[in-house]
């Protein structure tokens, strides 16, 4: 069955620390509207794009560092978003920090939801790779501290039928790890959206600086070959707060072929840009997804893969 998907990469410049959510918010309402403009139906938003990347500071007033997380989806300063995706008939990806009381007690998560056509929250995803330290490095240029600021995600890695498909996510480190788009390739996934963070320098581990555009597209494109999914990564790019973003957004086939990435160098350096593919998201070469024929051999399929040891 040949379905068309047309989705737009929502690639975001630098957010300062004192930026209002407000103001955020008319940032990724411009760049819907451009998709819109272009015949989007879908838009992909970076990770935490709600805010700076705050995890590079360290904090302890508890206070202000609740000030970096919603308390609800949507909530007061996040509604426009919605209200304008349902208008436009567009479905979105977003990732925030979200701030959650279960079972009588405060949570912190590195979340991202999907949004369909109708406005409505259909997927909901909390990073369960989360990079860096929870230790306090004064003497680096800046920190990667989600360790410190989120609790390991509850949710695992789900797959959710929507756009006429079936749709997954995973959030910025994740997409390094290769059970993340296996779990989702086990389900049927047909596109995995992601935002990321990613600085060109990490203080701790300078050895892979030069590597980190050749990594970035390395696992985008072996996780959309090896689980023959689309997927969708997009970045913040530019100097933000003093740390440079890598920026390098882009669409990969299931062949693993890099079909859209942005054109100018400006884009990688923080210009607010978007871009979008068009392509049949419906199951291109999905024979190689399982090595059985049908959804009763996942159970079996386990025992093929996780056989005793000898
Ligand atoms: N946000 C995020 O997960 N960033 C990591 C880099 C961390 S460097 C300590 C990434 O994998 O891109």
């Amino acid at each position: 069955m040949s379905r068309l998907l047309t989705v737009a990469a929502g690639q975001l410049g630098p957010i300062a620390r004192n930026d209002s959510r407000k103001a955020v918010v008319r940032r990724l309402i411009d760049l819907m509207r451009q998709a819109h403009e272009m015949k989007c139906e879908l838009i992909v938003y970076p990770e935490l794009a709600l805010t700076s990347f705050f995890p590079r500071w360290w904090m302890e007033d508890r206070e202000e560092i609740d000030s970096f997380f919603e308390h609800e989806m949507p909530g007061p300063d996040t509604r426009a978003l919605f209200d304008e995706a349902e208008r436009l008939k567009m479905g979105f990806y977003l990732g925030y920090a979200e701030l959650v009381v279960e079972d009588h007690q405060t949570h912190h998560y590195n979340t991202s939801i999907i949004v369909d056509r109708e406005a409505r929250i259909v997927g909901k995803y909390r990073k369960i790779h989360l990079p860096g330290h929870a230790d306090h490095r004064p003497n680096y240029p800046f920190q990667h501290l989600e360790k410190r600021y989120f609790d390991v995600g509850n949710l695992g890695f789900g797959a959710w039928r929507a756009f006429d498909g079936i749709v997954g996510m995973c959030i910025c480190n994740d997409r390094r790890w290769p059970e993340t788009y296996r779990v989702m390739g086990l389900q049927g996934v047909e596109m995995v959206m992601l935002g990321y963070n990613t600085p060109t320098h990490v203080p701790w581990m300078p050895v892979y600086d030069h590597l980190t555009g050749f990594h970035n597209h390395l696992v985008l494109q072996s996780g959309a070959y090896q689980n023959s999914t689309f997927v969708v990564g997009v970045a913040k790019a530019g100097v933000e707060e003093g740390c440079e973003l890598a920026g390098g957004s882009c669409i990969v086939a299931p062949s693993g072929e890099i079909v859209l990435r942005p054109r100018s160098l400006a884009g990688q350096q923080g210009r607010t840009i978007q871009f979008r593919f068009e392509s049949r998201a419906g199951s291109l070469q999905a024979n190689h997804r399982t090595p059985w024929s049908d959804t009763a051999g996942l159970t079996a399929g386990a025992a093929i893969y996780a056989g005793p040891i000898t």
